[in-house]
């Protein structure tokens, strides 16, 4: 087998100079199934497949400017050269842009800030996006998708609006590991955050999901777990049955954080306010309102539920930001 990045370059079309700068968005997005463990970490291909719902105007805004050398702003301020931000997103683009364009980078994230969800995903996504534009391409979606998960894999459901499924694949080279739309906007939706902490994680999640796969003996539950929740989440989204949806996905994010708390040094994101607003969602749940929770890698809660629970669940929680997932316009 070639090598499969130098495969995927050699589909590229060729680097067009005609664009001086070229912008583009793309959204942020929350997994109902949860990609948790990759197969192979330099592809970043993974163990299982995962299902998102991306949200529409909450994302990143790029403008990639062709310049004498590579500099990043990120809302407002410069970035230094040597940060791990700096070096992955340049390592990144050094994977598609042509190698003797420099570039000047102005990224914004238009997701709130106290959300707590300005993720790699949307950043990738975007800045596949920026270079198509700038280079003047317009890349087939599987390819697209294929590309932006060498940044993040997240950031292969990042490039559509909907609902998105990532097919795990199962070819050594990911060339069948891509997303793919399920659904368009479900206008009833909606996700709403819940912030518990804005400090930065204490384990990435990169590295986490690496120790959840190596040391963890619950993790070879995973793989059955995601089986049987990712056909009824899609199809729960198709059929837009809200109780299926929301049940299934619960359940997938507590048996994520299950293996990442049996894996050693244990990840253990949740903090004191994590499971006091999970057991108040319970009881509320209790009392007749459907709403259910689900959790990335960190301690904040991400609430599923449709507009008509809207305004009991901000009397519930005040501090609640309600998150649409409509496209950007
Ligand atoms: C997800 N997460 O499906 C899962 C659930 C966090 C918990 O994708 O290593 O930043 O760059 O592929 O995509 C976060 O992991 O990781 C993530 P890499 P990524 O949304």
């Amino acid at each position: 087998m070639s090598d499969p990045i130098r495969h995927l370059q050699s589909l590229l079309p060729p680097h067009n100079t005609r664009h001086e700068s070229a912008t583009a968005y793309a959204p942020a997005n929350i997994a109902l199934c949860k990609y948790w463990g990759k197969r192979d970490s330099r592809l970043k291909l993974p163990v299982t497949g995962s299902l998102s719902v991306s949200l529409g105007a909450h994302g990143t805004r790029m403008t990639l400017r062709r310049a004498e050398a590579d500099t990043l702003v990120l809302n407002g301020e410069a970035v230094d050269p040597g940060t791990a931000t700096f070096r992955r997103l340049f390592a990144f683009l050094d994977l598609i842009r042509d190698p003797a364009h420099r570039l000047t980078i102005n990224s914004h994230n238009t997701i709130p800030i106290a959300a707590g969800l300005a993720s790699s995903a949307s950043a990738f996504a975007c800045a596949v996006k920026a270079l198509e534009a700038l280079y003047g391409w317009d890349l087939p979606p599987q390819l697209r998708s294929i590309l932006a998960r060498l940044g993040s894999g997240s950031a292969s459901r990042s490039v559509f609006d909907g609902f998105v499924e990532w097919h795990a694949g199962s070819a050594p080279d990911g060339m069948d590991s891509f997303a793919e739309p399920v659904a368009p906007v479900w206008p009833e939706f909606r996700i709403g955050i819940l912030t518990v902490s804005e400090a930065p994680k204490p384990v990435g999640s990169t590295e986490a999901m690496e120790r959840t796969v190596r040391t963890a003996p619950l993790y070879t539950a995973w793989p059955a777990q995601v089986a049987h929740d990712l056909p009824r989440i899609r199809q729960a989204v198709l059929d837009r049955d809200f109780e299926t949806l929301g049940q299934t996905a619960e359940h997938n994010a507590l048996a994520m954080h299950a293996t990442m708390i049996a894996s050693w040094p244990p990840v253990i994101y949740w903090l004191p306010e994590t499971t006091d607003h999970l057991h108040a969602v319970h009881r509320l749940r209790a009392e007749g309102l459907p709403v259910y929770a689900t959790l990335d890698a960190g301690p904040n809660l991400k609430l599923l539920y449709t507009a008509e629970a809207g305004n009991d669940l901000k009397a519930a929680f005040p501090q609640l930001i309600q998150i649409e997932h409509t496209p950007a316009p």
